[in-house]
């Protein structure tokens, strides 16, 4: 079959070369940092639709029971003839939620991991053979561009997951009000929040029993290791999450088990036996704090749905 998707070359750094210099920064501060970002790569994407399967990972499944009961409703705001536009889309998976309720012209996924951007929209662009199908591949958190050449009239942007909370709140903010710009009046946005909760049912979502959640932030040592120039050895560190309350987020670790130096693309970093690389922030809101959050940005919260159990909500913001 030929390939059914509009493919956009976005002008970016290759991955390679932004992990290596994210590495070699991010590695030379103290506390030692890494960006989530490079999780995503083919491995860590799949690794991440397992974590999406776990019991404990109540995220994705209540999320996707909410846009299943709001898409009326979600219809009935954007309105008809619109574009939708789903930022981090990954296997492109809760946009199927959308898109018979929503019926948009057309589809543009944007995601980091270039192949696995390309089979997912591939499959959508056969399974929705009347959607036109729209794919780029770019780091979004450093700016917000849109591809040149793709033109919509009537936008909705899908930011779906709570990918929104890997920002900080500042960086959000910043997110939000660049969208603000990117859409034309009128345009919508529809983000999924994670809530704030009782200690013990976010730390378990981390903490998964099948350790899907291991392996995902191991992994990205092993895309050091596999390629950069270096020696580092995952099975020389552990996997670490907790809620942080003060700061309302979780925050995901890979903790060196014994003292070690380990090699990146000629310099040395020296680990103390506990030290960790901070590789996730993954923050909670509240109802009020995400309105507020987004109404700071210029947006209007016009709707907005929970599960029974408010573990989740999901917002309709308005330019
Ligand atoms: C994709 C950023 C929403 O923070 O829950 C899942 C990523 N990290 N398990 C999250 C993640 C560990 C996820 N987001």
């Amino acid at each position: 079959m030929a390939l059914a998707i509009h493919f956009h070359e976005q002008s970016q750094p290759a991955p390679e070369s932004s992990l290596r210099d994210e590495a070699l920064a991010g590695l030379s501060c103290s506390p030692k940092w890494l960006s989530p970002k490079f999780f995503y790569d083919r491995r860590g994407s799949e690794l991440f639709e397992k974590i999406c399967q776990q019991p404990e990972y109540y995220l994705t499944r209540t999320e996707e029971g909410i846009l299943r009961e709001a898409v009326d409703d979600i219809a009935r705001l954007s309105g008809p003839g619109i574009d939708l536009i789903e930022f981090g889309s990954g296997a492109s998976r809760k946009v199927r939620l959308l898109l018979e309720a929503l019926r948009p012209i057309s589809y543009l996924g944007i995601d980091i991991s270039e192949d696995f951007l390309l089979s997912s929209t591939q499959r959508l662009a056969a399974d929705y053979p009347w959607l036109e199908v729209h794919a780029a591949c770019s780091d979004f958190s450093q700016r917000l561009d849109l591809p040149e050449d793709f033109h919509s009239a009537h936008p909705l942007a899908f930011y779906p997951g709570s990918s929104i909370g890997n920002f900080t709140p500042a960086q959000a903010r910043r997110f939000l009000g660049e969208l603000h710009d990117l859409l034309p009046p009128g345009g919508g946005a529809l983000i999924g929040v994670d809530l704030v909760k009782d200690r013990t049912t976010l730390e378990a979502a981390y903490n998964d029993r099948a350790r899907a959640t291991a392996a995902f932030n191991l992994n990205v040592l092993q895309r050091i290791r596999d390629e950069l120039d270096s020696d580092i050895d995952p099975s020389r560190f552990e996997h670490h999450a907790f809620f942080n309350d003060a700061e309302c987020r979780i925050e995901m670790h890979l903790v060196a088990t014994e003292a070690q130096d380990v090699r990146i693309e000629g310099q040395s970093f020296h680990f103390a036996e506990g030290e960790s690389l901070h590789t996730e922030n993954s923050y909670k809101y509240s109802l009020e704090s995400f309105c507020a959050l987004a109404r700071s940005a210029g947006f209007d919260c016009i709707g907005r749905w929970l599960d029974d159990d408010e573990l989740f909500s999901v917002h309709y913001l308005q330019r």
